[in-house]
């Protein structure tokens, strides 16, 4: 089944909505696969942004990343890679839809307040940089017959 990373950044631990970014992805039918509340290090702030290290906007990226702690969760469900992108909006939070998390909640492109692999091999390279293999969780939703069609 398709995995997804998704991380609630250090604005959104401290503006309150961790809880409001779970409930959505649960309310959708996504199964929550790992999650951890981590101070992030430099190192691994660099290693997660890698393709944007040539970006003017990197620096502030990794120190903004790093001033606080984070919430990293992986996400399992058909389409979660595309679908949960769609759920969090556009990376300009004035750009992103209302109803999507970014367009209820945020204003600034640097204080978005979440991150989502935008791929599924993305996803497969951030969930192995951030999580150990020991620290995900495969169980079965015994609703799982109530969002799927076929078993
Ligand atoms: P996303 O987080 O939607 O995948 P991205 O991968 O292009 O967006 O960029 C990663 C993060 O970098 C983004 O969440 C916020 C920051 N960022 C992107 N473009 C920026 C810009 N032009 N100025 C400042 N920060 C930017
Ligand atoms: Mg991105």
């Amino acid at each position: 089944m398709e995995r997804t990373f998704i991380m609630i950044k250090p604005d959104g631990v401290q503006r309150n909505l961790v809880g409001e970014v779970i409930k959505r992805l649960e309310a959708k039918g996504f199964t929550l696969v790992g999650l951890k509340m981590m101070s992030v290090s430099h190192e691994l702030a660099e290693k997660h942004y890698d393709v944007h290290k040539e970006r003017p906007f990197f620096k502030g990226l990794v120190e903004f990343i790093t001033s606080g702690p984070v919430v990293a969760t992986v996400w399992e469900g058909e389409g979660v890679v595309a679908s949960s992108r769609k759920i969090i909006g556009a990376t300009n939070p004035l750009a992103a839809e209302p109803g999507t998390i970014r367009g209820d909640y945020g204003i600034s492109i640097g204080r978005n307040l979440i991150h989502g692999s935008d791929a599924i091999e993305t996803a497969q390279r951030e969930i192995d940089l951030w999580f150990k293999d020991e620290e995900l969780v495969s169980w079965e939703p015994s609703i799982k017959s109530w969002l799927y069609e076929e078993n």
